[in-house]
């Protein structure tokens, strides 16, 4: 069976960006290969977290993986901090990577721009990302558009490793959505929605309410005309909105753009937001019968067993290939 790995930072809420462009997916896959999705804390940490924060959005995703219908008998969901291999991995891989390889690194020019300070964890970051996926023998990686580079990244360094030490990883393959990998921000339609942007209306959150959604797609940035027409390169905010409703709706983009001719942006929008709505509540309705539930604890305790023992064999066997003695 392929092994499929992908991991989601706890970091403030999910947004729809996320859900589009990885999460959802990760359901498809469970019924054919055998799945580890995981809740990057470490990667967290890069940049400064609130403990109690760090605490909350932890046990938050992972009640989010199963209320989007991860089912934790079917896949190993863990919390990368209760998995030492990875950290262990992450330090052995970071003697096999150069610093020009992270340097080139676009996330960490994005996000180290104009702060005063920046942590070597943000700058290793990739190389943690990495070893979260070369532990477990990865065949896919189910991600957004936006880890393309530290996907190539992973790929070079086990390369490197098997040419130098003897075939020891799998070289895995990134799976990007040919649409929706990218969603973008409502606010400014140029730059990915992200956690990080603290303005609360430039994403949707998988826990809003409808209210707050339908503020935000009211708000949502469009453009001068009132043609309801797909066209990323004259009209993003309004593709990007296109994109949204026919991923959640299923409808073509042919016929979104048949249904609202020559009605305005108002009609559209007030769609969008039913559609959005419709998509979040069962979601939502979930998540909180799972909190109620208190599962979350055990699912968590029995991934993290699942994961610990999935991740030494390749862990050992990395150390045997550089020469450290074990007994
Ligand atoms: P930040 O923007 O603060 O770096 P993030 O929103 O990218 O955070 P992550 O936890 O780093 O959140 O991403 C989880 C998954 O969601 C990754 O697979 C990532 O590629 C995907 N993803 C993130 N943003 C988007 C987006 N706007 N559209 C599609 N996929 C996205
Ligand atoms: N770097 C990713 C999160 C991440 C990840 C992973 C994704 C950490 N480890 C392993 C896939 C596989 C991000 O910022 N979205």
């Amino acid at each position: 069976m392929k092994r499929v790995l992908s991991g989601v930072q706890p970091t403030s809420e999910i947004h729809l960006g996320n859900y589009i462009g990885a999460i959802r997916r990760f359901v498809d896959f469970q019924d054919e290969m055998d799945c580890f999705f995981c809740i990057v804390d470490l990667h967290s940490v890069t940049v400064p977290q609130d403990p109690k924060d760090l605490h909350e959005n932890t046990l938050k995703l992972a009640a989010l993986y199963m209320a989007v219908g991860l089912d934790p008998k079917k896949v190993t969901l863990f919390v990368q901090s209760h998995v030492p291999a990875h950290t262990e991995l992450a330090w052995l891989l970071q003697c096999n990577t150069y610093i020009g390889e992270l340097n080139r690194m676009t996330q960490f020019k994005d996000k180290s721009q104009g702060k005063e300070t920046v942590t070597t964890g943000l700058y290793t970051y990739p190389v943690l990302m990495a070893a979260d996926i070369l532990l477990y023998d990865t065949n896919y990686v189910p991600v957004g558009e936006d880890q393309k580079q530290h996907l190539e990244l992973c790929r070079d360094i086990a390369t490197r490793f098997n040419n130098k030490y003897g075939n020891t990883f799998v070289i895995p393959e990134p799976l990007i959505a040919k649409f929706g990998a990218r969603i973008m921000s409502l606010d400014d339609p140029t730059s990915k929605m992200s956690k990080s942007n603290e303005n609360k209306h430039s994403k949707i959150n998988l826990l809003d309410s409808p209210s707050k959604i339908k503020k935000s797609i009211m708000k949502a940035v469009t453009d001068s005309e009132s043609q309801v027409r797909y066209d990323l390169e004259n009209k993003p905010g309004v593709s990007n909105l296109i994109t949204i409703y026919n991923i959640l709706s299923g409808i073509s983009i042919e016929n979104i753009e048949k249904k609202y001719e020559g009605m305005g942006y108002g009609a559209f929008k007030k769609d969008l937001i039913d559609v959005v709505v419709s998509t979040l509540e069962p979601i939502q309705q979930k998540y909180y019968d799972i909190v109620e539930s208190g599962e979350v604890e055990k699912v968590l305790k029995e991934g993290a067993e699942k994961a610990r023992e999935a991740s030494n064999k390749v862990l050992n066997e990395v150390k045997k290939k550089m020469g450290f003695v074990s007994f």
